[in-house]
């Protein structure tokens, strides 16, 4: 059947009938993400949509427009923060221009293992609920992506071996890192990374095993090196505006699976880091451990940086890392 408008206007007015008869009047969200469908955190996403759509019997149903198709990653954060959508995802660190505290997870050796994340997340919540509350907007939930190692053409043995290498960046923190290096970095997103290196744009990158992994880096590296650097986060934010329209019992179904989706994603990520870099290593990938050399030159930059960081951060900063060293 062809669909005119009036049909379409005639259907829509006969759902609006229907939802009206049974009481309910159902809502669609638009959902924002930045990663493909094959990233863990979008199908951790998949699953707390799934489990939204469960529990409010289809009443909250959320559409995911993933890698960027609905807003290109820069721009969903003030896609939600300008109610063009209700709610999205997007790397926290990104937001490091606005306070720096929105950064931490992406400080060199600040944090470099799950348990270490999980105690800095707990310090940072409040001070980045309190900042992104100022926007209109409220974290749902943050997923910290796998420990980050170092993608290269060759070994890396030293600091030296990296200088002048076109270097991939994913944020302002790993921009200045790559520069105090010597590299030369440039911003590329996820699922430009394979045509960034096909076309000699980037020569390295730091990323996770997933995300080495996804973009099946074995076409354009040979070495990984396991630095565990850091474990930067995503986090899922909705628009308060949008979140006071829905009915308390909606509001709370989508409390409840955001905390079972932070709690599911951080375990999803705990076993991407080995699965991912065991298929690194299957497609012939070298995955080295990192020399003594190698990792005292890179930390000696990352204490650095931490001093330019707490500057920038000023007493909010105090305040998350006088939590998270008391943690
Ligand atoms: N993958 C994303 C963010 C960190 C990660 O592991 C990226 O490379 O952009």
């Amino acid at each position: 059947m062809k669909l005119t408008k009036n049909v379409v206007a005639a259907l829509a007015g006969l759902t609006v009938g229907l939802a009206m008869t049974c009481g309910v009047s159902a809502t669609t969200w638009d959902m924002p993400t930045p990663y493909p469908d094959k990233t863990f955190h979008t199908q951790n996403i998949a699953a707390f949509a799934d489990e939204i759509k469960e529990a409010t019997a289809g009443e909250l149903q959320i559409n995911i427009h993933s890698a960027g198709s609905l807003f290109k990653h820069p721009e969903i954060k003030n896609a939600v923060r300008g109610g063009q959508v209700p709610i999205g995802e997007f790397f926290l660190s990104r937001l490091s221009n606005e306070h720096a505290v929105f950064g931490a997870d992406s400080q060199p050796f600040l944090a470099t293992n799950y348990d270490a994340a999980g105690k800095l997340w707990q310090a940072q919540r409040p001070v980045v609920a309190e900042l992104l509350e100022k926007q209109g907007l409220m974290p749902l939930f943050s997923v910290p992506w796998p420990p980050q190692g170092l993608y290269t053409k060759k070994e890396i043995n030293s600091v030296d071996d990296l200088k002048g290498i076109k270097f991939r960046a994913y944020n302002a923190t790993l921009e200045m890192f790559a520069n105090k290096i010597g590299a030369a970095p440039t911003q590329v997103e996820v699922p430009d990374i394979p045509q960034a290196f096909a076309t000699g744009r980037v020569e390295a990158m730091i990323t996770s095993p997933s995300t080495g992994a996804n973009s099946k880096a074995w076409d354009f590296v040979t070495h990984y090196t396991d630095i565990q650097a850091w474990l930067p986060k995503n986090i899922v934010v909705v628009s308060k505006k949008a979140f006071r329209k829905l009915a308390p019992e909606i509001q709370d179904a989508v409390l409840a699976a955001a905390e079972a989706a932070e709690t599911r994603g951080w375990e999803m990520s705990r076993k991407e880091t080995s699965a991912k870099t065991a298929i690194l290593e299957e497609n012939g990938i070298m995955v080295v451990t990192p020399s003594a050399e190698l990792m005292d030159g890179l930390k000696d930059i990352g204490a650095k940086m931490i001093v330019g960081w707490k500057n920038d951060a000023g007493e909010d900063g105090d305040k998350v890392l006088e939590m998270y060293q008391a943690k």
